[in-house]
């Protein structure tokens, strides 16, 4: 995408953010399943700032690195020796599209957290992308039974327009929590808001509680 296409793209969602575009201002009863001002599609729509970088196998490094006793830098082999893992999750996006049943497969935060060992004062998780896209989650969010660093969707390698080879998947908050073409995690004591969260964007992204601007 040439320069000035993406700098509309990113004023446009800028300007949603101001105006509350889509805000339904109600909240879904416990339970429900599709979250507040969403509608359910059955395809998975592409969305980023239009770099889409080819990180191939051989290239890939995953630096986890900040506020853990054991930082380390996997490639992609070592990555693959990890404990690999398997979920079915909805994803939820704020452009209001919400997809039922993906299957995912990957390292589970769990083992990421195990491997890495944050220390007693580190609060939060950064994701670092190729394309230089960060988003920042709280440890706790972090730290959820189906958070997944993920490389197979519906048994096939994550495409390239999809952030493979890995990507964050954090199927509890809008889509923008998940990072695609995934190149660090950063564990730190202290917060640090992302592209879309210093852009307008909620820093906490709960779909039922329709968090969708700050
Ligand atoms: N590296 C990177 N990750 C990203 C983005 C991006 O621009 N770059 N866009 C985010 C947004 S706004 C959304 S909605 C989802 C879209 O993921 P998809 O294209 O696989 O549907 O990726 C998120 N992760
Ligand atoms: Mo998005």
């Amino acid at each position: 995408m040439a320069d000035g296409l993406r700098d509309k793209l990113i004023a446009a969602k800028q300007a949603w953010a101001r105006a509350g575009r889509l805000l339904t201002g109600e909240t879904a009863p416990p339970g429900t399943r599709l979250p507040p001002g969403q509608k359910l599609v059955q395809d998975w729509p592409i969305l980023d700032l239009g770099i889409q970088p080819e990180i191939t196998l051989d290239k890939f490094r995953l630096v986890i690195d900040g506020a853990v006793d054991n930082p380390v830098t996997l490639d992609w082999s070592e990555l693959m020796a990890l404990p690999q893992s398997e979920m079915t999750a909805d994803m939820h996006c704020v452009t209001q599209w919400s997809n039922y049943d993906n299957r995912w497969r990957g390292v589970s935060a769990a083992t990421i957290l195990a491997l890495a060992s944050p220390k007693a004062a580190c609060r939060h998780v950064i994701f670092h992308s190729f394309d230089e896209y960060t988003t920042n989650l709280s440890l706790a969010q972090f730290h959820q039974a189906d958070v997944m660093l993920v490389h197979h969707w519906n048994d096939a390698p994550i495409t390239r327009a999809h952030g493979g080879p890995l990507r964050g998947m954090v199927p509890r908050y809008y889509l923008w929590k998940s990072a695609k073409w995934l190149v660090r995690i950063e564990f730190s004591d202290s917060d640090q808001p992302g592209f879309w969260e210093t852009r307008g964007y909620h820093n906490n992204a709960d779909p039922w509680l329709e968090e969708r601007y700050s």
